[in-house]
């Protein structure tokens, strides 16, 4: 911290109690924040998303910016970017939002800040135990040939697939009706209403098939596996003559190596430039994400004490992002 900013702050400390944000930076780089306004950040309903805004809201308080959390809907918040209503997204996830977030960016106002490092999966997911139960998997045709066997009263005679919130747009009822399965979705309400259901299921060893993704406490937590569907392909979500069913789309499963990104308002580079930069440098691992939400969904923290927390354990991945932004 530079003298007059040191000053500053003390003046301000002595006449209001405690410093304000803005002028509390512990990293002082020149000109910033170069706007007062607050940076606006989205949440969303899986403990990952939540901690990793936190962590980045954290760090942008650490150079001296105002930061704001908006709880938004996952799919709704592409075009909230795009309109500078929030101001950026730190999990976009290729297999959900990849289709909402390109159409997006053909429409103009929001960017690509670039990748995490993570490679990332969402599918349908079945604890080990389940394969003892129905022989053949992961593949789906094998799954499909027990389907009776997760029936719930609400599906039977069909199985039952319990899906995640529905703003997380999975297109499973679209997948079950192009590959002619005999399973009926239920959404859960709520990412902790799906763990609760796993864990219930697990204690008797009852079928259950259910909505999961890595990277993700789970893999901490249980042993289980993806089902395997038709390959991903580019045109499978969008091409109706892709794949097996001619008529369809939807015939295949998600990206089993997809991208997680960065995304941001068109407007972030220009109103504050160097969080603009920060947020393209950051990149998480797969193991690094999973352990956010680990510290939520298996040790009880609040989000906010999980970023803190976090930020403890890991000075040595961010401070050398920060440093860089005084060159
Ligand atoms: C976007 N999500 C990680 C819940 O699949």
């Amino acid at each position: 911290m530079t003298l007059s900013r040191l000053s500053a702050a003390l003046l301000l400390g002595a006449s209001f109690g405690l410093g304000g944000a803005a002028l509390a930076a512990d990293v002082d780089v020149p000109g910033v924040p170069e706007s007062e306004d607050a940076i606006a950040i989205p949440t969303h309903n899986w403990s990952s998303q939540i901690v990793m805004s936190h962590v980045v809201g954290d760090l942008f308080e650490k150079l001296g910016y105002n930061v704001e959390y908006t709880p938004t809907d996952s799919q709704a918040v592409y075009e909230a970017i795009r309109k500078g209503d929030v101001d950026l997204e730190m999990e976009v996830w290729e297999g959900a939002y990849g289709p909402a977030f390109e159409a997006a960016k053909a429409k103009g106002g929001i960017v690509d800040a670039g990748n995490h490092d993570a490679v990332t999966r969402e599918e349908w997911w079945y604890p080990e135990y389940v394969k003892d139960v129905c022989p053949g998997l992961p593949d789906w045709k094998a799954l499909n040939a027990c389907a009776e066997k997760f029936a719930a009263p609400e599906t039977a005679p069909k199985g039952r697939f319990l899906g995640g919130p529905v703003d997380w747009l999975k297109h499973d009822a679209e997948r079950i009706e192009a590959l002619d399965m005999d399973f009926s979705v239920v959404n859960a309400g709520s990412a902790s209403a799906l763990w609760a259901e796993l864990a219930s299921a697990e204690k008797r060893k009852a079928p259950i098939v259910l909505f999961n993704w890595t990277p993700n406490f789970i893999e901490a937590v249980y042993k289980g596996e993806f089902v395997e569907f038709p390959a991903y392909g580019e045109g499978c979500k969008t091409d109706p003559a892709w794949g097996e069913n001619k008529t369809e789309t939807y015939d295949c499963g998600n990206p089993p190596d997809g991208y997680l990104k960065k995304a941001a308002w068109d407007g972030m580079e220009k109103k504050w430039p160097v969080a603009f930069k920060l947020l393209q440098e950051i990149s998480f691992t797969n193991e690094q994400i999973a352990k956010m939400a680990e510290l939520v969904d298996v040790e009880g923290l609040e989000a906010d004490e999980a970023a803190e927390e976090w930020l403890d354990q890991n000075e040595a991945v961010w401070q050398p992002w920060l440093d860089g932004l005084r060159s």
